[in-house]
């Protein structure tokens, strides 16, 4: 068995004989006497070595992996107040140098290059903190959800028709038959919600949108939810109270984090959240003279002025025309030309998107008829509502896109541990 104590304990067992071990993040040499600096997942500490035998024969040189058997003692000298002097040290493993990334917060690599070297790059503070928040922000999601009554339901990820619109499917071959990748669990979390009632379920995703832009990627993990007897109304209420757990779980449990991010004034917005109608939202625009028309989407930097104009983090954008959302989004009896569909606006992008669902077989085909998509590839999905489907409605939070606003990163590869967009496959 690999017996060791993580450096953050082994600070406070002062005088006992003990085991750490981890990559060396820079070592010094005065003339009688050397020190390492070693950083495991807890910490770091100053390693004392005052008996110069006991140096491995080879030079170390940085995250080069060690394990060393010594105790921890005060230090007036050493910045933590404490160091380590070893007894035994063995070298467990040789890094390759020059390192091709500096993963110190000194200096930053290029993000191309630090993505090419991901696994170096998991040990710069600043990329561990933005993925130790993502952990956080999806064990919350998680915790809320099932602590609220949902389910958690596994969709499938090869599917044989499209969800939101057939321009951005990867298409793969399936033995005899032609299938695709799933661009979102769309019609089996309402499959699943119309027999369970309150499911979620975080699932990657995948797009082949061409463009290459800071806030898109090709496969993303989606956070989704779907509720029987619930209305658009419904399910942003639902939104705005995760969305505030998640923050405010954030804010409690990773502030060492969001301090290495310069993000530790991480506000909490008040609920309810405001509601802005998809037109006033054109009024405003127009009234500052951007060129917009009821019935277009809203650019991105459409999307941060509304932030501005609306003057609010976080912010619903609601009642859409049909034609800029999906054909399953349930239209206003009275206004069939707007569907209940919502966007949740936070930070200044499209963090969360949803609507209440066409639950009636006859209108849905009509819908998709509208759409130009051909109701008979949608038979099987559209017969599960033929036998007692209550209204149901619903909304997905990208993750990548979540984690970006609450780190303050601008580009989010930086929020994908191994981001796939146009050019990039690996690592
Ligand atoms: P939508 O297509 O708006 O809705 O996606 C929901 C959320 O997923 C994220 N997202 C993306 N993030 C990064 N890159 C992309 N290419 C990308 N595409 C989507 C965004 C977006 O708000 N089925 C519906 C949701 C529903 O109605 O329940 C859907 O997928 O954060």
């Amino acid at each position: 068995m690999f017996d060791r104590v993580y450096i953050d304990e082994a600070k406070k067992r002062i005088g006992e004989k003990l085991t750490i071990a981890g990559w060396v993040i820079r070592t010094r040499d005065l003339a009688k006497i050397k020190f390492i600096l070693l950083r495991d997942k807890s910490g770091e500490i100053q390693i004392t070595i005052k008996d110069l035998n006991l140096m491995p024969s080879e030079n170390l040189g940085r995250e080069d992996v060690v394990k060393v058997t010594g105790e921890t003692v005060q230090s007036n000298i050493a910045n933590a107040g404490v160091e380590f002097i070893p007894e035994k040290i063995d070298v467990l493993n040789k890094s390759k140098q020059p390192l091709p990334v500096d993963i110190t917060q000194q200096t930053q690599s290029e993000l191309e290059t630090r993505l090419n070297w991901r696994f170096l790059d998991f040990r710069n503070p600043q990329t561990r903190s933005i993925f130790i928040i993502q952990n956080k922000i999806l064990s919350s999601f998680r915790e809320y959800l099932t602590n609220n009554g949902y389910i958690e339901f596994q969709p499938p990820c090869i599917i044989s028709s499209a969800s939101e619109g057939g321009a951005e499917l990867f298409s793969i071959p399936y033995f005899e038959k032609k299938a695709f990748l799933a661009q979102s669990p769309q019609l089996y979390k309402q499959m699943t919600a119309i027999s369970f009632e309150k499911v979620f379920t975080i699932t990657p995703i995948w797009r082949a949108e061409k463009f290459n832009t800071p806030t898109h990627l090709n496969e993303i993990r989606q956070m989704d939810i779907e509720q029987a007897f619930a209305d658009d109304e419904t399910v942003m209420q639902v939104l705005e109270k995760v969305l505030v757990h998640i923050l405010t779980e954030i804010k409690e449990t990773c502030s060492e984090e969001l301090k290495i991010l310069k993000q530790e004034n991480l506000e909490i917005p008040k609920i309810p959240f405001r509601r802005v109608t998809y037109t006033e939202a054109i009024q405003m625009l127009q009234n500052i003279g951007e060129q917009i028309v009821w019935g277009d989407d809203f650019t991105k930097p459409q999307e941060k002025l509304l932030m501005e104009l609306v003057g609010e983090k976080a912010f619903f954008l609601k009642d859409w025309p049909g034609a800029q959302k999906a054909f399953y989004a349930m239209p206003y009896e009275n206004n069939p030309d707007v569907v209940k569909a919502f966007d949740c606006i936070y930070g200044g992008i499209e963090i969360s998107s949803g609507t209440q669902r066409i639950h009636i077989p006859e209108l849905l085909r009509e819908r998709l008829k509208f759409k130009g998509l051909d109701p008979e590839d949608f038979e099987n999905y559209i017969e599960a509502f033929a036998y007692g489907a209550p209204p149901h409605a619903g909304w997905s939070i990208g993750l990548e896109r979540i984690t970006m606003i609450i780190t303050g990163m601008t580009n989010i590869r930086e929020c994908a541990m191994f981001p796939r967009d146009r050019e990039r496959l690996t690592p």
